[in-house]
């Protein structure tokens, strides 16, 4: 890492020290160095690369091929439960000890609340709670494996993961709460997402629009990085932890 962009990362933890009010995007990215793999290049092991996202993360899909939709996340589900948040989730947790820390997360895996974060905003749901597609029933399940395919212990029809899939709208408050967080923020961290996905995404611009500091930490340039006012190359886990380091 150069000296000038050392020196912007100690810039951007000074303005912590002083009380700057920090939001967090955070995406797939923050979890790869748990072993949790990412959905879109970069990776071998990419989820995109063995199964289209039309294929599984649609109300098409699952209405289509429910058990293989459900043996997806399932996978997801041990994958998830056998790893643990690692120094990037850490290190916001150290964060928030310092200035006022909001995380938003795109992510299902849970990992921000298991290291510790308060408050995250899950964006796109969570992998733990399921829910059925006719009644109101909804609750955690943590099984894994789970029966596939789950049904409801109320009236018997499946149940899904209550997560987002494409064409589907964020959950109302998690989309109001995230919009009032990006435009209060001083700094946003943009952690380990392409920038592909709206509205997500858009939450940059919400931010950037109220002249918040845009800095992005990606192991690559992703749809962010021309935005941002800073961008740190690497893994998460390493970079993020460079926040916490006090100022001279
Ligand atoms: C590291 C690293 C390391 C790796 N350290 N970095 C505007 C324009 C065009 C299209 C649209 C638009 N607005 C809406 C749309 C349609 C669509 C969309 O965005 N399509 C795009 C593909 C173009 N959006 C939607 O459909 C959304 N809904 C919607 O708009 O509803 C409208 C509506 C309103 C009212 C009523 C009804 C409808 C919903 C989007 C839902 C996305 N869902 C998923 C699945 C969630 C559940 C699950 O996990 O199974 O969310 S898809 C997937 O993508 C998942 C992720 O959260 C999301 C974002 O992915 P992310 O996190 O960016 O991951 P990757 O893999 O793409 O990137 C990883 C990054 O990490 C890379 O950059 C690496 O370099 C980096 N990295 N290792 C740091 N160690
Ligand atoms: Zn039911």
């Amino acid at each position: 890492m150069n000296e000038h962009l050392r020196q912007k990362i100690a810039d951007l933890a000074r303005r912590c020290h002083d009380g700057a009010r920090v939001a967090v995007l955070s995406g797939a990215g923050i979890s790869a160095a748990s072993g949790i793999p990412t959905f879109r290049g970069g990776s071998d092991d990419a989820l995109w690369s063995r199964y289209r996202p039309e294929q599984l993360a649609t109300p098409e899909a699952f209405e289509r091929d429910p058990e293989l939709v459900w043996r997806w996340y399932d996978w997801r589900r041990g994958l998830i439960a056998d790893a643990a948040p690692n120094e990037a989730h850490h290190a916001l947790v150290e964060l928030a000890t310092i200035t006022d820390v909001r995380v938003i997360t795109q992510n299902v895996d849970g990992y921000h609340q298991q290291a510790g974060s308060q408050d995250v905003i899950e964006y796109h749901g969570n992998i733990w709670t399921v829910r059925c597609t006719s009644c109101h029933f909804e609750d955690l399940d943590h099984r894994v494996p789970i029966p596939i395919p789950p049904r409801c212990p109320r009236c018997h029809e499946l149940v899904r993961p209550a997560v987002v899939w494409f064409g589907e709208g964020i959950p109302t408050e998690a989309a109001a709460e995230a919009e009032k967080v990006a435009a209060a923020c001083d700094i946003l961290l943009v952690v380990g997402t392409a920038g592909a996905v709206y509205p997500a995404a858009g939450l940059v611009t919400v931010a950037g629009v109220n002249q918040a500091t845009i800095a992005e930490f990606n192991l690559e340039p992703s749809a962010i990085t021309q935005r941002a006012d800073l961008y740190v190359p690497g893994s998460a886990a390493e970079t993020l932890p460079l926040l916490l380091e006090t100022p001279a």
